[in-house]
């Protein structure tokens, strides 16, 4: 099981518990300590926290206007959120230079090409050094990654000193807002790898030194971030693979404790597949309460793409077009299955649609092109008559063409509840989100029946 379903269920069985004493608070606590383990975080934390959720609970006196079920809830969320990083430093919205820091594998070129596109989304003219002169392919691959995105990259192959490699780069990149460098790891913390970040860090001079660390080191997060924190200075830190380790909870509590704030997650191997790290945001989303926000924010790159206006997706003016569009969007951000769990809406939605492939997506298109405008439009229209029409134009059968409208009914059911989502606390900047909201919204399980005419 995963932290978040586990700390879920934590969670829930305080919210429901009929009685509300110290076998529930128990039971929840001991719940908590299972997942937040499981996750890799130091035995320490972990007692601390249920410690000192344990007392709350049976503190006589309340806060005002709290009952004792909503109090013990605030006090879990609230430490939860402190555990995992609370409100560290966010990442700077115009860094001048990056230099990305870490072991081999870490994730420290991936995250360079990621890290260039985010800001070159935000309008700023980013340029990369490949200063990994230790790994003959290093180059090649921030070249691939690099070309993907159309992000400039300097180097020189031939030159086997990074810290030249940098100076020769610095020489040719005029004009640029962010220059970010990637250099070499080691397979551990050794004093040739100090020796080279520090040449480099005296050529560059970055006001940003970023520690990479892959999700899977857990509670070892603690050790790398103190040990490049000592030996180069290490003002944020990136966490790659969220997406396929069960320790991130782990890496994150770790760069906690040792006050390494956390900036950006990995959440992915395509170049979009990193999140500004906020640790609110990242609980409600493993908690599955959905992550609006970042879907939001994720919606408005794609739209900068020219694919889709996050107007369109939220306004719920739902149609078969909007239909197509947004399942072409959601593949690009990754997959649906995934989207889906960003919303915390993945329970809800059906397998057939988390595995939606590009051929079946190709397959919708064709029978859309034989719709007229008014049905794709208003697919309410669609009888029985007008889908023999539409298979017949197109050269699908019946049920194919049901297929699409059944599919597209589902989606119109998910995506009405983004449109019931009050926007104001949406849209309030860096606010967070309405937990207790949204657990009402996305907790109940509303079974709705599609009928076809
Ligand atoms: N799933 C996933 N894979 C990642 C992520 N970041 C990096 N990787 C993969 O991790 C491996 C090592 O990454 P790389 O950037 O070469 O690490 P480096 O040695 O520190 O430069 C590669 O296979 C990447 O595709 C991530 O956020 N999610
Ligand atoms: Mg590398």
């Amino acid at each position: 099981m995963a932290l978040g379903e586990r700390l879920r269920n934590a969670v829930e069985s305080l919210r429901k518990a009929t009685v509300f004493d110290k076998g529930t608070i128990k039971e929840a606590s001991k719940e908590l300590q299972r997942a937040l383990i499981a996750s890799d975080v130091e035995v320490k934390l972990v007692l601390d926290l249920t410690n000192h959720i344990e007392e709350e609970a049976v503190k006589e006196k309340l806060p005002k206007g709290l009952s004792r079920r909503e109090h013990v809830l605030k006090v879990t969320y609230d430490n939860l959120v402190e555990l995992l990083g609370g409100t560290a430093k966010k990442a700077p919205e115009k860094p001048k230079k990056i230099l990305l820091v870490g072991l081999f594998g870490s994730g420290k070129t991936t995250s360079a090409a990621k890290i260039a596109k985010h800001y070159m989304k935000r309008g700023m003219k980013v340029g990369v050094i490949a200063a990994d002169t230790y790994r003959p392919a290093a180059v090649e691959q921030l070249e691939q990654l690099c070309s993907k995105a159309k992000i400039p990259l300097f180097g020189d192959k031939k030159e086997k000193n990074a810290a030249k490699v940098v100076e020769k780069s610095l020489k040719k990149m005029k004009g640029f807002d962010l220059l970010i460098t990637d250099s070499a790891g080691r397979s551990g913390f050794d004093p040739e790898l100090v020796k080279e970040i520090k040449e480099i860090n005296k050529e560059f001079k970055p006001d940003e030194k970023w520690l990479v660390l892959g999700a899977d080191v857990g509670q070892l997060a603690k050790k790398q971030a103190e040990a490049f924190h000592n030996a180069v200075g290490v003002n944020g830190v990136i966490i790659t693979r969220i997406d396929g380790s069960a320790k991130g909870g782990g890496a994150l509590a770790a760069c906690a404790v040792s006050k390494a704030p956390v900036y950006f997650l990995g959440t992915g191997e395509k170049l979009d597949d990193l999140q500004r790290f906020d640790a609110q945001r990242y609980l409600s989303r493993i908690m599955g309460y959905g992550d609006l926000q970042a879907l939001l924010e994720k919606a408005k790159e794609i739209h900068e793409d020219g694919e889709l206006s996050p107007e369109e997706l939220m306004k719920g003016k739902f149609n078969l077009d909007v239909f197509y569009k947004q399942l072409k969007a959601t593949k690009k951000m990754g997959s649906l299955s995934k989207v889906s769990e960003m919303l915390g809406l993945k329970m809800q939605v059906p397998k057939e649609m988390l595995d939606m492939t590009e051929e079946k997506l190709d397959g919708f298109k064709v029978i859309m092109d034989s719709m007229t405008v008014q049905e794709k439009q208003n697919p309410e229209v669609l009888n029985r008559s007008r889908i023999i029409r539409i298979g017949k134009g197109c050269g699908k059968t019946e049920s194919d063409v049901r297929e699409l409208i059944k599919s597209y009914k589902q989606m119109a059911g998910m995506f009405k509840r983004f449109k019931n989502i009050d926007e104001k606390s949406l849209q309030k900047k860096g606010g967070g989100l309405d937990m207790q909201k949204l657990v009402g919204m996305f907790g109940k399980k509303k079974k709705k029946k599609f009928k076809i005419r």
